[in-house]
């Protein structure tokens, strides 16, 4: 019979690559190299995206826009770590990481006008808001079906590396999304691969209404990473330092051509999961009380005031400066008329065939009030 013992045994944080345990420190004992130049441009993009935020959850509760999902108390992590890649590199975001297109030089107003799905949207208002895509940043569309963006960050990255590129790949995903088949999958190979690939897991101890505990049998998400192969570590995903320090090593690793690394950024959702959600019938009560402490952008401002590098007046400035201009955008995009009711059948064919010609004349005529039922003779096909 086999000992018992065995079983007690599972994979210990020893195996992890490196704990960095920073919560509740004294911000300003961090060590770190980052010229101070970057911790200012770290600091606006932090404020931005939740400018951004805060901004988009008004909107949508005016009945200005349809639906949004905001990254409240995630900003350190999406900053943290999209500091650390190349241009060339490529994303492969979930919904709730904006702040890594922000980062990379997106055009917000381009990012608003996906919200509001007008004319200057590139998606042309296909999409849901905050599914953004802006492939000119190498930022990959953000798709809806959870995991799905795994699987193509490996495929993109073991691309990449058959044609001897030095590039890395990064994928953010939820912990819920730990979940999904297409998470083990992309782990797998990667791991037997040695995929330039970075699993950057958001664990922000909610899927929705699902807390970690009902998601997950381990301890921590970082120790699978252990069974595909692949290093992992766990980082204070609310402090930025924390998470630029930690990400660089593993792109570091990852494009000396050694594989992949997985990083558990332990942090927390201090918002609604989107406008259509309501945490307080769910969360335990104090728990979002207890986060908010846990603030990042209060953390990086307590950091950059006690160190000298900003004063309160400057950091209030960037504050009002970023809410000025994501008031502006939206003011602007609002006023932008929507798609052309033709759009809805372009951008498949390069010439558009003559059975999609027909219905989008048939749907205009009847949109415009030119044909009262449907003469076109097809049966709906029940
Ligand atoms: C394959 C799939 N299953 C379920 C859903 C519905 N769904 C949308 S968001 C979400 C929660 C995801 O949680 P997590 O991965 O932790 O990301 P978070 O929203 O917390 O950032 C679920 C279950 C989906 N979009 N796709
Ligand atoms: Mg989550």
């Amino acid at each position: 019979m086999a000992d018992s013992a065995l079983f007690e045994s599972t994979p210990g944080e020893a195996d992890v690559l490196s704990v960095l345990p920073t919560f509740d420190e004294d911000p300003t004992s961090v060590s770190h190299d980052i010229p101070e130049d970057d911790l200012l441009r770290m600091h606006r993009v932090m404020t931005l995206t939740r400018a951004l935020d805060e901004r988009g959850m008004r909107y949508q509760r005016q009945g200005r826009l349809g639906f949004y999902l905001p990254s409240f108390g995630e900003e350190a992590l999406q900053i943290g770590s999209a500091y650390c890649f190349e241009d060339d590199d490529w994303m492969f975001p979930h919904y709730r990481v904006p702040g890594t297109a922000l980062w990379r030089g997106a055009e917000l107003d381009q990012m608003v006008a996906n919200l509001f799905g007008n004319r200057d949207d590139n998606g042309r208002g296909r999409q849901m808001p905050v599914h953004y895509t802006m492939s000119e940043i190498n930022w990959v569309s953000v798709s809806s079906p959870l995991g799905t963006q795994v699987v193509q960050a490996v495929g993109t990255a073991r691309a990449m590396q058959i044609r001897g590129e030095k590039k890395v790949a990064v994928t953010y995903f939820g912990d819920g999304s730990s979940s999904t088949n297409d998470f083990h999958t992309g782990m797998n190979f990667a791991g037997v691969w040695k995929a330039p690939v970075i699993f950057f897991c958001n664990n922000n101890r909610w899927a929705i209404s699902t807390p970690f505990e009902q998601q997950c049998a381990a301890r921590n998400l970082a120790e699978k990473a252990i069974g595909y192969g692949m290093p992992a570590m766990r980082v204070d995903g609310n402090d930025v330092l924390a998470v630029a320090q930690a990400t660089r090593s593993a792109v570091e690793h990852a494009r000396a051509g050694n594989g992949p690394v997985f990083i558990e950024a332990m942090s927390y959702r201090m918002g609604p999961h989107s406008s259509s959600d309501d945490p307080t019938v769910y969360q335990p009560a104090g728990e979002r009380e207890e986060w908010q402490r846990r603030d990042p952008i209060a953390r990086f401002r307590r950091y950059l005031t006690g160190t000298g590098v900003m004063t309160e007046d400057e950091v209030k400035g960037i504050e009002e400066e970023c809410a000025e201009i994501v008031l502006a955008s939206f003011k602007r995009n609002e006023q932008v008329e929507k798609p052309t009711l033709e759009s809805l059948f372009e951008d498949v064919y390069a010439k558009m065939p003559d059975i999609l010609r027909e219905q989008s004349d048939f749907l205009v005529a009847f949109e415009g009030g030119e044909v009262r039922e449907d003469t076109s003779g097809a049966e709906f096909p029940l």
